[in-house]
C-alpha cells in the first residue's frame, strides 16, 4: 500500500522493437488498470544485457521505450516511469536474494531454457538468474499487482516463493505480488507460424507487427499471415492461425469472441484479415502519432526521468535497507 493505493509494477526489457504482442499482453493493460493502483513502470535495461546488446542502438532504444510508455497513454507525471539501472537497489536486492533462491528452481525455469537454445553462444550466469532480478524488481516495491503476459506467470511464482521464504525467515518483510494476465491478448503468435508467442526477436518481419511499423506494411503482414485449409472463421485448437487473429481482433476493438464469429459468419478469410488489419492500424495511429510528438520534446522526456528516478530511488531502498537490517548487514555509520 502507498498513500492508501495498493502498488502496480511492470516493466519490458530494451531490447528490439516492440510489438502488438507486448502491446496487447501487457502495455495496454497497464493503462486500463493505471488510475486504480500507484504504478511504477520500469525500462528493464539490465535484464536486456543478458543479451548482447550494441550499446548505442540500445541506448536508443531504452529511450523510445519510455516515450512509447508514455505514448501508449501512461502519464509520467502521475505514474512512476524510470529506468531501472538509476535505482541500484534491484541489482543489490537481486544478490541478496540470489542467496535465497536455489538452482533447482532456477533450472525449471522455461525462458531461461529457451533463451540458451537460442543464445547458444552465450549462455550467461546472468541469463540463468534473470528471474531473481525479476523477483528483485518487483519486491523492491512492495507491490500487489503484476500485470504481463502468459510467458511470465512462471516468473511471477518464483517471485512469490522468494518472498514467502524470505517472510518464513525474518517476518512480513516483502508484500507476495499477485500476476495480472489479461482475458484477451495474454499470448498473441506469430503470424507465420501460429504456435509460436509473436516476439520481438523473430528473424522474420513478417511474423511480427511492430508498434512503429509503418501503416501499409501493417496492413501487408495482416493480409500474408497464415490459415488454415477451411474457410470458416471459428475460434479452434485445430485452427491456430485463425484463432489468433481473432484474438488479436478482440484485443483491438474490446468484442468478444462470439460478437466475432458472429460479425464474420459466412464472410471469408480475406475480408476477416483485412478487418483485423484495419482494427491494429486504429489503435496504432494515435499511438504512432504521440509517439512522434514526444520524440521532439527532448526535454520533457528527460525532466520526467529525473523526477521518476528520484522517486523510485527513495522507495527501493526503503525496503533495501530493512532487508539488509533483517539479514543482519552492518548499518553504515552515518
Ligand atoms: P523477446 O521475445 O525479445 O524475448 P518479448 O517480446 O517477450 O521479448 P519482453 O520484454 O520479454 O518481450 O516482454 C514484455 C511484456 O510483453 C511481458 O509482460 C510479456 O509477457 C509480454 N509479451 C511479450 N510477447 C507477448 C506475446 N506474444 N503475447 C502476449 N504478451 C506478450
Ligand atoms: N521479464 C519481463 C520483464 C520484466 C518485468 C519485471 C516484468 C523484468 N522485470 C518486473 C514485470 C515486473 C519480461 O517481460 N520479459
Amino acid at each position: 500500500m502507498l498513500d492508501g493505493k495498493k502498488v502496480l509494477y511492470s516493466g519490458m526489457q530494451a531490447t528490439g522493437n516492440l510489438t502488438i504482442g507486448n502491446y496487447f499482453g501487457a502495455l495496454q493493460n497497464w493503462v486500463t488498470l493505471n488510475e486504480e493502483y500507484e504504478c511504477f513502470y520500469g525500462v528493464m535495461d539490465l535484464h536486456s544485457l543478458t543479451v548482447r546488446q550494441n550499446p548505442t542502438e540500445f541506448r536508443q532504444r531504452a529511450r523510445s521505450l519510455y516515450a512509447l510508455y508514455v505514448a501508449a497513454g501512461l502519464d509520467p507525471k502521475k505514474n512512476c516511469i524510470y529506468y531501472q539501472s538509476h535505482v541500484s537497489g534491484h541489482a543489490e536486492l537481486s544478490w541478496i536474494l540470489n542467496c535465497f533462491t536455489y538452482m533447482g528452481e532456477l533450472n525449471r525455469m522455461t525462458q531461461f531454457k529457451d533463451k540458451s537454445a537460442r543464445h547458444a553462444d552465450n549462455i550467461n550466469a546472468g541469463l540463468y538468474t534473470y528471474p531473481v532480478l525479476m523477483a528483485a524488481d518487483i519486491l523492491l516495491y512492495q507491490s500487489d499487482v503484476v500485470p504481463v503476459g502468459a510467458d511470465q506467470k512462471q516468473h511471477l511464482e518464483i517471485t512469490r516463493d522468494i518472498a514467502e521464504r524470505f517472510n518464513g525467515i525474518y517476518g512480513d518483510v516483502f508484500t507476495v505480488p499477485e500476476p495480472y494476465i489479461g482475458k484477451t491478448g495474454a499470448r498473441i503468435m506469430s503470424l507465420q507460424d501460429a504456435t509460436k508467442k509473436m516476439s520481438k526477436s523473430d528473424e522474420n518481419p513478417n511474423a511480427s507487427i511492430y508498434l512503429l511499423d509503418d501503416l501499409d506494411a501493417v496492413l501487408r503482414k495482416f493480409k500474408r499471415a497464415v490459415t488454415d485449409s477451411d474457410n470458416e472463421i471459428r475460434y479452434a485448437e485445430e485452427k491456430p492461425g485463425i484463432s489468433n487473429l481473432i484474438d488479436i481482433y478482440s484485443a483491438a476493438t474490446g468484442k468478444t469472441v462470439a460478437e466475432i464469429e458472429k460479425e464474420f459468419d459466412g464472410k471469408g478469410y480475406g475480408d476477416f484479415k483485412m478487418a483485423v488489419g484495419e482494427a491494429v492500424v486504429d489503435v496504432l495511429r494515435p499511438l504512432q502519432e504521440r509517439y512522434n510528438e514526444l520524440l521532439k520534446d527532448k526535454e520533457y522526456i528527460n525532466s520526467c526521468i529525473k523526477e521518476n528516478d528520484e522517486k523510485a530511488q527513495y522507495f527501493a531502498n526503503k525496503t533495501l535497507r530493512k532487508v539488509q537490517k533483517k539479514v543482519g548487514l552492518t548499518e553504515k555509520i552515518r
